[in-house]
Order: C-alpha cells, then structure tokens, then sequence
C-alpha cells in the first residue's frame, strides 16, 4: 500500500507512521526526518535547509523533491511506503504524482490526521520541553501552522477531488487513533 499521511505540525504524523510501518511492513518515509538526517550530517543541502526549517517555514520544493526521489528510487518500496510530510503545498502534490506515475506507484490513499489547533499547541509544547527540537519554540510554531493553514490545507482536496482522501479524528490515545486510521484501509465487506 502506498499512504501518504497529512495533518498539521503535531497531528501525529511520525506518531501514526511508525506504528503504520510495523502495522503494513513497508517502509517510513518522512522528509522532515530525513531533512533532519541532513542538517545533522552537515551536508550542502542541510545547510540550505536548517535556518528555514528552525524559523517553522518550508524548505524550497527543488531541495525535497530531489530528496524524496533518491529516496523513492531506494529500491525498498515495492511493497508500497507511508509517506510523511510530503505533500506540503500544491506543488509538491502536483510533483509527488508526476514522480511516482513515472515511477508507476501512484498514492493508493491520503489520511488527513485532524485535530484541533489548541490541542496541536499543546503537543508540540509538550514536545519542545521533552526533546528540544529548535523548531517546537512558540514563534516557530505559530509560523508552522501558518504556512500550514496557507500552503499545507489545500492539498486535502486536492486528494479530496482525485477520490484519494481519508479523514480521521486524530484526537485521543495513540492507540485509538491508530485503530481508526486502520479502519479507514480495510476494504469495505460487500453486502448481500
Ligand atoms: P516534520 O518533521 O514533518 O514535523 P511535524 O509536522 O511537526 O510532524 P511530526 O511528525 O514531527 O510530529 P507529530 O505530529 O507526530 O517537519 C519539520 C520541518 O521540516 C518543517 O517545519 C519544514 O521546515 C521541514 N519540512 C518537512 N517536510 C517538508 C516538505 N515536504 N517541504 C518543505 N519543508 C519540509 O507529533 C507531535 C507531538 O505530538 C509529539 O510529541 C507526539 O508525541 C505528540 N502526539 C502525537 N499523537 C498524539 C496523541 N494521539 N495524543 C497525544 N500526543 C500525541
């Protein structure tokens, strides 16, 4: 299965993604983290990317599409992939379907995680005392969801109007999301 996971900074993306690797048995891929892998590494593109990504905005489309592909290309997803962060705006949703039908893997299913904007707040308040991710400080959050509500939002129906979209309540336990999220790829049973 190929799932494309969509949801505002602190939905539960990587939350949900790494319990959909295990549930799925195909890889994760989550261009925040591999953004991260670059920044640490020291690499040219980390450096292009990190003060961008430590204000809360996006890193430009040429840099991620890039290294999604080389990702993509890996040799790994065959059986399909979870894909998370990516799309960001309708131009990385536009790019995604031109890459992956030349690929010919297209998006099987997007989940958009929703949850309130307080309770996203919270989280990544949460998140910025336990982990001290530079881009979980008050201004960069509010900057994140921001670019969110601007850029971010309007891929939903873009997979919306393509027949691609799955909602889920992303509030409650991790669990419980999980399971709902689970509910929404198993086929529907035929009646009669
Ligand atoms: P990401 O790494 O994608 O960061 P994120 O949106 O915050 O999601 P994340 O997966 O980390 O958090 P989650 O909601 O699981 O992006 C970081 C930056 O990289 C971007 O701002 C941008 O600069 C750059 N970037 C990435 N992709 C890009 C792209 N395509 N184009 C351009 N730039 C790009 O979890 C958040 C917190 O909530 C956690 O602490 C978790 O424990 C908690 N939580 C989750 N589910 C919960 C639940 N059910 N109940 C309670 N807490 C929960």
């Amino acid at each position: 299965m190929r799932l494309v996971l969509l949801g505002a900074p602190g939905s539960g993306k990587g939350t949900q993604a790494t319990r959909l690797r295990e549930h799925l048995q195909v890889p994760h891929i989550s261009t925040g983290d591999l953004l991260r892998a670059a920044v640490k590494a020291g690499t040219e593109l980390g450096r292009q990317a990190k003060a961008v990504m430590e204000s809360g905005g996006l890193v430009s489309d040429d840099i991620v599409l890039g290294m999604l592909e080389e990702r993509l290309t890996a040799g790994d997803t065959g059986n399909g992939f979870v894909l998370d962060g990516y799309p960001r705006n309708l131009a990385q949703a536009n790019a995604l379907d031109a890459l992956l039908g030349r690929l010919g893997q297209p998006v099987d299913i997007a989940v958009q995680l929703d949850v309130d904007t307080e309770l996203l707040i919270t989280r990544l308040a949460g998140r910025a005392q336990a982990e001290g991710r530079a881009d979980d400080s008050p201004e960069a959050v509010r900057h994140r969801l921001g670019v969110y509500n601007d850029a971010t939002a309007p891929v939903v129906d873009f997979y919306r109007n393509t027949g691609r979209l799955a909602c889920v309540d992303g509030v409650g336990g991790m669990d419980d999301v999980f399971l709902r999220i689970i509910a929404t790829l198993a086929p529907t049973p035929e009646i009669g």
